[in-house]
């Protein structure tokens, strides 16, 4: 029996017309919950690891302007840094974080699992692997991701849906996600590259767009498709903003990386790599 309070027709409806919907609800509160701790306490043990290895404190803005001002100078620093420390720069948990087995729970609630079929037109759903978890320290603009399209970072996928996952509340001052509405109209664009943020668009790109801040709730979910116009807003509050985005794709659609398969209950690598041996990270959607 269906357990979804959202008309899935109304859903697709206003999928189609604006790119995205905003659902409300929909994931169990106590997984939310368990997960925004688990997030929290892994901040505090990379933000040691990165003191040690920077001499910077990840949630001091002032801290990390300086250390931010010397990778993007004109060594380009940035790349000379390990995987993980990227990712903390970047305001995103590294790989490790990310390929705990308790976050895959996301991909298991029934009610969001009915919404992905309907816009997929699927039963069987996978979904990329490991899925990216942020954290987003007070007044740090590196950590914002630029105007983009998620297309641009997983052009391994033909068709896919991007689910937004707060793990707090999502306010003005504690910012989410900003999308501009419509723009999955204008279909894949190019995009180009900065030092620490791979894929980007200018602004000028979605001019014609209503720009909207989605003000969340932690058990709402924020879905979207590959072409959508959208960015980080900036967090002015006194607190880190931790959130999740998840790409959801049919069986039908072939992919060479890692996903995992939501009826089997397990994670499927591409032919001829062990499971759990992506320590490069191609396979993830950084940044998207
Ligand atoms: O959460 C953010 O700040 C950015 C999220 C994003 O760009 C995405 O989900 O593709």
């Amino acid at each position: 029996m269906s357990q979804l309070t959202v008309d899935l027709e109304d859903l697709v409806a206003t999928y189609e017309r604006d790119g995205y919907a905003l659902l409300s609800g929909m994931l169990d509160p106590t997984l939310v919950d368990g997960l925004g701790g688990l997030l929290q306490r892994q901040l505090d043990d990379w933000s040691d690891r990165f003191l040690q290895a920077t001499g910077a404190r990840i949630t001091e803005s002032r801290q990390m302007d300086a250390l931010v001002a010397g990778l993007t100078g004109p060594d380009r620093a940035y790349h000379a840094l390990d995987q993980p420390l990227q990712h903390l720069v970047r305001g995103e948990f590294p790989l490790d974080v990310r390929l705990r087995e308790e976050v895959r729970a996301i991909a298991d609630q029934r009610p969001l699992q009915e919404v992905l079929a309907r816009l997929l037109g699927s039963a069987n759903l996978r979904m990329h692997y490991p899925p990216m978890l942020r954290f987003k320290p007070p007044d740090q603009p590196q950590s914002n991701v630029p105007l983009h399209q998620d297309s641009s970072y997983n052009a391994h996928l033909e068709r896919f849906v991007t689910v937004g996952v707060p793990f707090c509340p999502i306010t003005d001052a504690c910012g989410g996600v900003n999308v501009l509405a419509g723009s999955h109209r204008l279909g894949r664009l190019a995009h180009e590259e900065r030092v620490i943020w791979g894929n980007y668009v200018e602004p000028e790109a979605g001019r014609a767009f209503e720009d909207r801040h989605v003000l969340m709730e932690p058990g709402d979910v924020l879905v979207f498709g590959p072409e959508l116009l959208h960015y980080s807003h900036p967090n002015r509050s006194s607190r880190v903003r931790f959130s999740g985005d998840f790409r959801f794709f049919p069986g039908a659609i072939e992919t060479d990386r890692h996903y995992y398969d939501i009826e089997r209950g397990t994670v499927v690598a591409p032919e001829g790599v062990a499971p759990r041996t992506d320590t490069d990270e191609h396979g993830c959607a950084a940044g998207a």
